[in-house]
């Protein structure tokens, strides 16, 4: 059965990211997401919350990443959020932001390397052993947590590129694939399966999530506005090659590019086009979401989760989401 999830960017004050999960709990959503970026409201406070107010969704960091943060310390954070919410908690790595990590002053290197031996430190930490780590990334020497948390906690990788994909498929307990459209989910389920057949692990030991540009309401035009800006900025970070996959005009993208660099968001969001809200989001009302959905999951995913916009109204779209696209699923 398909397991659906839903992504929230603290950028709101904390009490609304904590209301907004309440009414996905009670939606039926299985899963919350939520982002880490410096500049947003601090992932882990947001996600004690969170567990605080919450019986059964499943809740972790939709992700965090190895430099902003120790492994050690994504370990400690995790165990401890584990003894508020046992059971709950998931985890979720990526290699991180490379604008991002230059402006505060890291250095962005050897990211496969980074995600595989955090993987490995969160799980022997979190299991209550000692860690000893002579990786590449990280030298870490007889640590352990003064407690051992009550339940294990699932690591999910965020990946994109072909080999932190195959990495996923051969280490993760998930994968978090930032993707809309089947053609872009099936080439990564593909590069997923080549890592779990290297681990010689089966594929059913992995939760695939879709983690999409979603939004849902009952007027078309209104979900498709509301997703504009997401697919902005989502043709401005694509590489051509992708972009080409779903035969967009590189110079249009270029326009959005070039105004994005130049903060000329107008200019941006102008430019968006038909061909990449369809490439780059799922946008609709509630019967053309399900079509897409469907769609999506023959991809071979198991997790579908609802991300940024969510909708032009965002409780709205939960309850819309709770009473008409989980029910069919
Ligand atoms: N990023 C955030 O900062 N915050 C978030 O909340 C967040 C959420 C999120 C959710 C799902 C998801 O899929 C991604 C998400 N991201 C988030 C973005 C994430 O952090 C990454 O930026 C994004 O996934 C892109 O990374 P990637 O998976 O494509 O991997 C990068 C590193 C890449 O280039 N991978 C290449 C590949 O083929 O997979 C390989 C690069 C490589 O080979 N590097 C070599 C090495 O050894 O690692 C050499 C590198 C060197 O040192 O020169």
């Amino acid at each position: 059965m398909v397991r659906f999830g839903i992504e929230f960017v603290p950028r709101d004050v904390y009490w609304r990211t904590v209301y907004y999960t309440i009414e996905a709990e009670k939606a039926g959503f299985n899963y919350v997401w939520i982002t880490d970026h410096y500049n947003n409201r601090n992932v882990y406070v947001t996600l004690t919350l969170i567990a605080n107010y919450t019986d059964r969704i499943k809740l972790g960091p939709g992700v965090t990443n190895p430099y902003v943060c120790s492994p050690v310390f994504t370990a400690t954070a995790v165990a401890s959020l584990a003894e508020i919410a046992p059971g709950r908690v998931v985890c979720g790595i990526g290699a991180g932001d490379k604008v991002t990590l230059t402006m505060i002053g890291l250095t962005w290197r050897k990211p496969l390397a980074h995600v595989r031996e955090c993987v490995q430190a969160i799980r022997t930490l979190t299991a209550g052993e000692v860690l000893n780590l002579d990786g590449k990334a990280f030298k870490i020497k007889g640590a352990r947590l003064s407690y051992k948390p009550p339940s294990e906690v699932p690591v999910y990788i965020g990946a994109q590129g072909p080999a932190m994909l195959r990495l996923a498929g051969e280490i993760g307990d998930g994968v978090l694939v930032n993707a809309s459209h089947p053609k872009d989910l099936e080439l990564a389920v593909s590069r997923i399966k080549e890592g779990v057949s290297r681990a010689g692990r089966s594929l059913e030991a992995l939760d695939i999530g879709a983690y999409t540009s979603f939004s849902i309401a009952e007027d078309e035009s209104k979900a498709v506005k509301a997703v504009i800006p997401v697919v902005a900025f989502i043709v401005g970070g694509s590489p051509d090659v992708v972009l080409e996959r779903h035969g967009i005009d590189l110079e249009k993208a270029n326009v959005i590019k070039d105004a994005l660099t130049k903060a000329k968001f107008g200019k941006a969001f102008k430019n968006v086009t038909e061909d990449m809200v369809e490439a780059f989001s799922i946008a609709g009302t509630p019967k053309q979401c399900i079509d897409k959905i469907e769609e999506v999951l023959k991809t071979g995913v198991t997790q579908f989760v609802v991300g940024s916009p969510i909708g032009p109204n965002v409780l709205k779209a939960i309850k819309m989401i709770g009473e008409k696209i989980i029910p069919v699923f």
